[in-house]
Parts: structure tokens; C-alpha cells; sequence
């Protein structure tokens, strides 16, 4: 049995936090050999913290083989003390009428400060993932915080996305989400993201070879992944949960799992077209447990191009709404 990791969840006594927990305890997230320790952060409100403690007594009453302790706290230092991931799930959430600014400014405050500890108090190997809205951007607001710890460690969620659009071209094309492949969610995880449907894969042919509805490709289908968010909260009645939780999972296993090749938000060099410095959707390969690189190189189209510089520009737009905290 390998050395226990801690894994510090913010949010967790939140929806997503709730769906998540118990996956990442019974060994989906690091392997069915990988015991954790889980930190579980969350605000200091006696209603929270009661709730926490219930999530917590329930994650004790599974008796996971694999969870080898569990600490519920407020406390930011001991929350991210001696992490080596720490999945920073918990934020605002856009209240009615809210402006996407303001949701910038007011999440921004908790990604510098949870920035600055983790930097200050987690493992020398510390990863990060971020989940809470907007994502790449706290996700830089995060990573310029830290001094210590190299911005490549910081990686925001657009896995969502991706499995998103995977079913939905299973759907189109009458086929099982195991025989899509290569789909790469580019850009902002919001409705400017861009689904690479000309680089995803059916049975190893091309989608637009196999579907054949390029109208469908270029519409549509960015349409129903982009606003599918939406979409959830309309039919549900609140947002998005098990399927975040577990695209966190995939999230995280494939950056843990050598060879696998996903979407990830990560830190730009300029690669297909992003400005430097923006927490972009790109297509990622593991080469190592932790380690990725940004697979270079693939095919650009001008519909592409189009689709990528709005989606940079709105991640320009953010990183200007919050360039007073990013150090
Ligand atoms: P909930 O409102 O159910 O839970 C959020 C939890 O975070 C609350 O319990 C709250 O007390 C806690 N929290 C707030 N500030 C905190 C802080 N500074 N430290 C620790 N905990 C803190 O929201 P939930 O549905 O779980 O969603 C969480 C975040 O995920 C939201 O920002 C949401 O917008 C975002 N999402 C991101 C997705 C993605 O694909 N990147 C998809 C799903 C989801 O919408």
C-alpha cells in the first residue's frame, strides 16, 4: 500500500463537494492503491460547519478501505497544510441579476487568499485544480499569487465540457461515448468555449467525416455545450453537481495517469493563438503523474480561429476586470 496523499476539497459541504468526497475516498480519483487524507475547508458559519461535520460522519460510515483520515476545518492553513492537491471547488455562486464582474471581484478575494496559503503551507508537490466560477480566471488569480509553487501546477476545469460534447456527438452520430475520441474543449469555461469537433474522433475517423452535418457541428452542438449549464439549472432547479463531481475525477485521473490525453485549462505560451498569461482550454498529454504538456501542433481551420479569438478575448476581458489582483 502507498504512503497516504492529502487532498483538500474547499466547498465540501456544497453540492458539488457532497458528490465528490465520497468518489475521491473510495479510490476513483487516485487509484485503488492510493489511500488519502482528506481536508475538508470550509467557511466559518456554525450552519456550514454543522454540515460539514455531517458529511464528514457520513464519509466515516462508508469505512472506506482507502480514506485514512478526514479533517474538517475554517482554518485555510490547516485546510491546505501539507496538501499535495488541493481542488478548490468552493466560491460565490451568480446570484440573480448579479454581473459577471462583480462575481469576478467578489470570487476573486477568496482565490487570492487561498493562493497565498497554499503557496505558504501545502506539499513541495502540491497540484491544484480549480473548479468554483470563473474558473480560469481565479485559476491565474490563484497561480500569481504563488511564489513557490510554479504556475504549471495550477490547471482549471473544462472536463465538464468536454464530456459534454463527447455524449452529445455519441448522440448525433448513434454511437457509444467510448468510440468518441479527441475532443478538445478550448478556451473559457463559459458559453465562448470552443468544442474542436474537427479534431475529435469516432471509432478513429473524423467527426465531420462521420457526422457529416458541419452546420450541426459549428451551431448547435457549441450551443447546447456551451449553455448546458443553464440548461441544468432550468430543469433542475439548482446547478450542476454529480456530473462536475465527476468530471473532477476524470479531471485529476487523467493528470495522474501517464499517456492520458484530455482537456485542461491551463496557463497559455501562446500556443494555437492565445495570448500568453490567460488560463486557457487546451488539449493536454500526461507524461508523468502530475506532469503534462500541451500537445502542440494540431490542425487550426478558420472557423477555429474565429472561435478561439473570441474566447481570448473574453478571457482578456477577465483578466483586465481583475488585473488589480493579480501580482
Ligand atoms: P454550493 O453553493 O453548493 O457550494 C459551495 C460551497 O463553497 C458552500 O458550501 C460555501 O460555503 C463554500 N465556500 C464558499 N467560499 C468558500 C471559501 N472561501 N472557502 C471554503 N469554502 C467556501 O456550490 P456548488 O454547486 O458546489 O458549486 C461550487 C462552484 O463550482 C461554483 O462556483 C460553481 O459555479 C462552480 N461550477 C463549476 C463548474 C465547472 O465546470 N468549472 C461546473 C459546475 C459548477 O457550476
Amino acid at each position: 500500500m502507498k504512503k497516504p496523499i492529502r487532498v483538500a476539497v474547499t466547498g465540501a459541504a456544497g453540492q458539488i463537494g457532497y458528490a465528490l468526497l465520497f468518489r475521491i475516498a473510495s479510490g476513483a480519483m487516485f487509484g485503488p492503491d492510493q489511500p488519502v487524507i482528506l481536508h475538508l475547508l470550509e467557511v466559518p458559519v456554525d450552519k456550514v460547519m454543522a454540515a460539514l461535520n455531517g458529511v464528514a460522519m457520513e464519509l466515516d460510515d462508508c469505512a472506506f478501505p482507502l480514506l485514512h483520515g478526514i479533517v474538517p476545518t475554517s482554518s485555510p492553513e490547516q485546510g491546505f497544510g501539507d496538501v499535495n492537491w488541493a481542488l478548490l471547488v468552493g466560491a460565490k455562486p451568480r446570484g440573480p441579476g448579479m454581473e459577471r464582474a462583480d462575481l469576478l471581484k467578489d470570487n476573486g478575494k477568496i482565490f487570492i487568499g487561498q493562493g497565498l496559503v497554499i503557496d505558504r503551507v501545502a506539499a513541495a508537490d502540491a497540484r491544484i485544480a480549480v473548479v468554483g466560477n470563473p474558473a480560469n480566471t481565479n485559476c491565474m488569480i490563484a497561480a500569481s499569487q504563488a511564489k513557490r509553487l510554479p504556475s504549471d501546477r495550477f490547471t482549471a476545469m473544462v472536463r465538464l465540457d468536454q464530456n459534454r460534447a463527447a455524449t452529445q456527438l455519441a448522440k448525433k452520430a448513434g454511437v457509444q461515448v467510448k468510440d468518441v475520441s479527441d475532443v478538445f474543449i478550448v478556451g473559457n469555461h463559459s458559453p465562448t468555449m470552443f468544442s474542436a469537433f474537427h479534431l475529435a474522433k469516432i471509432n478513429g475517423k473524423p467527426v465531420p467525416q462521420v457526422i457529416g452535418h458541419v452546420e450541426w457541428l459549428k451551431g448547435e452542438l457549441q450551443e447546447t455545450v456551451g449553455k448546458r449549464g443553464a440548461a441544468v439549472i432550468a430543469a433542475r432547479g439548482s446547478s450542476s453537481a454529480a456530473s462536475a463531481a465527476n468530471a473532477l475525477v476524470d479531471h485529476v485521473r487523467d493528470l495522474v495517469t501517464p499517456g492520458a490525453i484530455s482537456s485542461v485549462a491551463v496557463k497559455s505560451n501562446g500556443e494555437y493563438g492565445f495570448d500568453a498569461d490567460v488560463w486557457a482550454g487546451m488539449p493536454v498529454k500526461t507524461i508523468a503523474p502530475g506532469q503534462y504538456e500541451v500537445i502542440k501542433g494540431l490542425a487550426i481551420d478558420e472557423f477555429a480561429k474565429t472561435k478561439i479569438a473570441a474566447t481570448n478575448k473574453e478571457l482578456l476581458d477577465e483578466r483586465n476586470t481583475v488585473k488589480d489582483m493579480l501580482k
